[in-house]
């Protein structure tokens, strides 16, 4: 079976009008609903894209929480197929594959953009394909968004590795949130294969008004607080964090709070108590209000093995709280060592506690960096700024298809 060529989309625009005066764009995105940064960030797009002018429909197999909590003009589509006994897992990747082409079916998608290439940029370049044969509309344009593990662990594993390979090349653009992540994706995924590899780093960005410092004289904690929000899993190394926390605060009353939750929780809890950190430490579990938590604290803390970006670290920064992080990844692109937090080597647990010591107990040294947190925020990662470049990345790849299509 050959493609057919579909003719110009002069298809009724719907409702969406874009703000910015150009032609509204049809977009679709896929992420993951779980907590994490890739949905937060896919969430964010998508909220921003809407009240911009754009029609914008996300796609997952439920609604990812920062979603949920906003009263934004997005389309979720909830795509999770049926359970069968013959399938160990529902495959919600195809169900998602299924919306998407009921969706452009009906009403034409100008773009696909997934988040976190395993399963998402598969589903969209098997959507995009099965498109190619729909006479009603043009295929959309298929843009891959690296967010970070989907390249350093699991599209790195053998068993998903030709997949991402593939998918990567197969995408009408590829985008990173870092430069770093962009470095190792072409260093295992493209040296040597001869593949065409060009990599749009787009860094991730944060709602400065929802993520915003306490009011002057708000109230702050009367001990020494760090926070820390992950999900808990191996390469967030809480159980590092713990020790190191416990060597920076011995015999003091400082505080740590830990958000969220995660496979290696019950781990920590226990490591928590053989520390004989008693009270000091707080698990509050999953929370929504991660900014009136962020905000209070004196440090946010970050102990990562692998962390493309951190976007939980440019949270804080944006809530005015300086970060003690590990510098690994693209960490460093976000948190500027000695002026917007301090940064220690990955395997520098002294070192490390060191430099918690070192702002834990400097409140006026933690308020100045924080401040400079604020503004490196509200210039480098501001909203408007990084979603207008997803916006003129869509519009380069339609434009290129129209001259294309014109010749
Ligand atoms: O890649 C992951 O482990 C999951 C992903 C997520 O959904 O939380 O985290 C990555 O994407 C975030 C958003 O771009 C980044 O802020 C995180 O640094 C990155 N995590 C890692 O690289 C470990």
């Amino acid at each position: 079976m050959t493609p057919q060529t579909a003719p110009d989309p002069q298809d009724e625009r719907p409702r969406c009008r874009d703000a910015q005066g150009g032609a509204a764009l049809r977009i679709g995105i896929i992420c993951h609903p779980t907590y994490g940064g890739s949905g937060v960030v896919a969430s964010e797009l998508a909220l921003t894209l809407a009240a911009r002018g754009h029609c914008v429909h996300l796609f997952s197999y439920s609604v990812p929480p920062r979603l949920a909590r906003s009263p934004g003009p997005v389309q979720m589509h909830v795509a999770q197929g049926i359970p069968y006994p013959l399938f160990q897992s529902t495959p919600h990747d195809l169900a998602i594959v299924s919306s998407i082409l009921n969706l452009h079916r009906g009403e034409g998608l100008d773009i696909l953009h997934a988040h976190y290439t395993i399963p998402h940029a598969v589903s969209a370049y098997l959507a995009r394909a099965a498109a190619f044969f729909d006479p009603g509309h043009r295929a959309p344009r298929m843009v891959t968004t690296l967010h970070g593990t989907d390249i350093t662990i699991v599209g790195n594993d053998p068993s998903y590795a030709p997949l991402t390979q593939f998918v990567l090349q197969q995408s009408d653009a590829v985008t990173s949130v870092s430069e770093d992540l962009a470095r190792r994706t072409r260093e295992n995924f493209c040296l040597g294969y001869g593949a065409p590899c060009a990599i749009d780093v787009i860094p991730n960005f944060v709602d400065t008004e929802l993520f915003h410092p306490r009011a002057a004289g708000g109230a702050t904690h009367e001990v020494p607080s760090a926070v820390h929000v992950s999900n808990f899993r191996p390469v967030k190394r809480v159980a590092w964090l713990l020790r190191a926390f416990e060597l920076a605060t011995r015999g003091t009353n400082a505080r740590l709070t830990l958000v969220g939750d995660g496979p290696d929780q019950n781990a920590c809890r226990n490591l928590a108590r053989e520390l004989g950190l008693g009270e000091r430490v707080l698990f509050l579990g999953e929370r929504d209000a991660l900014p009136e938590l962020l905000a209070p604290a004196d440090v946010f803390v970050l102990a990562s093995s692998e962390e493309s970006f951190g976007l939980s670290a440019l949270e804080a920064m944006s809530c005015g709280t300086p970060v003690v992080a590990t510098n690994v990844g693209g960490v460093s692109e976000v948190v500027d060592d000695g002026v917007s937090g301090l940064l220690a080597p990955m395997d520098d647990l002294a070192g490390f506690a060191a430099r918690l010591k070192e702002l834990l107990f400097d409140r006026k040294r933690a308020q100045s960096m924080g401040a400079t947190a604020r503004a490196i925020a509200e210039t480098r990662f501001a909203r408007g700024t990084v979603v207008a470049r997803y916006e003129a990345l869509y519009r380069r790849l339609l434009e290129r298809e129209r001259v294309v299509n014109k010749a």
